[in-house]
This record gives structure tokens, sequence and C-alpha cells, in this order.
């Protein structure tokens, strides 16, 4: 499998929840390299542009102000197969679907409220990449 870059966001629920640690942990654990990682409040301009493709949804105004509500730490994940192998860790976007032992079934409370962000796609990661990193990320050297 190749080596794919995905970027991972541990939203404003992680955060509060205090997992940064937990869930980076688990990433590591699968083999996943953080590449880059900065803490931030996203401004609503931020949270409506990265969440642009979602626009038209029901739940796109409650999203913008959930990802607004405090502090999000973002990452890019690097490995082989990063962007599954994230997707994998963190369940799927209804916590109630989710695999035991995943992020979300772990953690999360809600649909809206599911603790992580992972691209899904390579086109969305090195768009999502881009968004966040656009002046680069920091490859291993050892
Ligand atoms: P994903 O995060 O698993 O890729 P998407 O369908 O891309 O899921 O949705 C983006 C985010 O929007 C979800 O992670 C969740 O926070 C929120 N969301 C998705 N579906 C719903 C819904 O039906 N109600 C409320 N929020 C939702
Ligand atoms: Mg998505």
């Amino acid at each position: 499998m190749a080596v794919e870059q995905t970027l991972s966001i541990i939203k404003p629920d992680g955060v509060q929840k205090n997992l940064i640690g937990e869930i980076i942990s688990r990433f590591e654990k699968a083999g996943l390299e953080v590449i880059a990682a900065r803490m931030m409040h996203l401004t609503i301009e931020e949270a409506q542009g990265f969440y642009a493709v979602h626009k038209e949804r029901p739940f796109y105004g409650d999203l913008v102000s959930y990802m607004t509500s405090g502090p999000v730490m973002v990452q890019v994940l690097s490995g082989d197969g990063a962007i599954s192998k994230n997707r994998e860790i963190m369940g799927a976007t209804n916590p109630a679907d989710a695999a035991a032992g995943t992020i979300r079934a772990d953690f999360a409370d809600s649909i809206e409220e599911n603790i992580v962000h992972g691209s899904d796609a390579s086109e969305t990661a090195a768009v999502e990449i881009d968004f966040f990193f656009g002046d680069g990320v920091c490859p291993r050297t050892r």
C-alpha cells in the first residue's frame, strides 16, 4: 500500500474532553506519523470554507457553530494507506454505528459531536492539507 498523507482534526469536543494525547497515541500505535500539527480556534469563515462541500446540508449551520465552539487540534498524518487507516481508527460518522474500539465509539456523544475529522479520499486529503498547511508539512528525516 502506498504512503499517503491525510488531514486529521481533533474537534472542539475532543479537545474539551482532554483527548488530544489519547487520540494521537492511537494514530501512532497504528503506525501513522504526525508530520504537521497546529492548535487553533477556527473562525466562522474558516469553518464554512473547510466544510463548504456540506453547505447545502441541513446540518451545515450547526456544524459551523460546533466547529467554532472551541479550539481544535489539526494535524497531518503520514503512513501506508493513511487515509483509510485514519478513517478506520475514527469509526463511522454516527457513533451509534461505529465499530467497538474506534475513537467515535469510545468517545463521541452524537452524530454531530463526533470528536474527530479525517479526509475521505486522496483528492480531499490534498485540498484539506493545503487548507491548513499550505506552507508545507515537516517530513520525517529520522
Ligand atoms: P465524516 O466526518 O465521517 O466524514 P461527513 O458526512 O463528511 O462525515 O460529515 C461531516 C461532519 O458533519 C460529521 O463529522 C459530523 O460532525 C457532521 N454531521 C454529519 N452528518 C450529520 C447529521 O446528520 N447531523 C448533524 N451533524 C452531522
Ligand atoms: Mg467527511
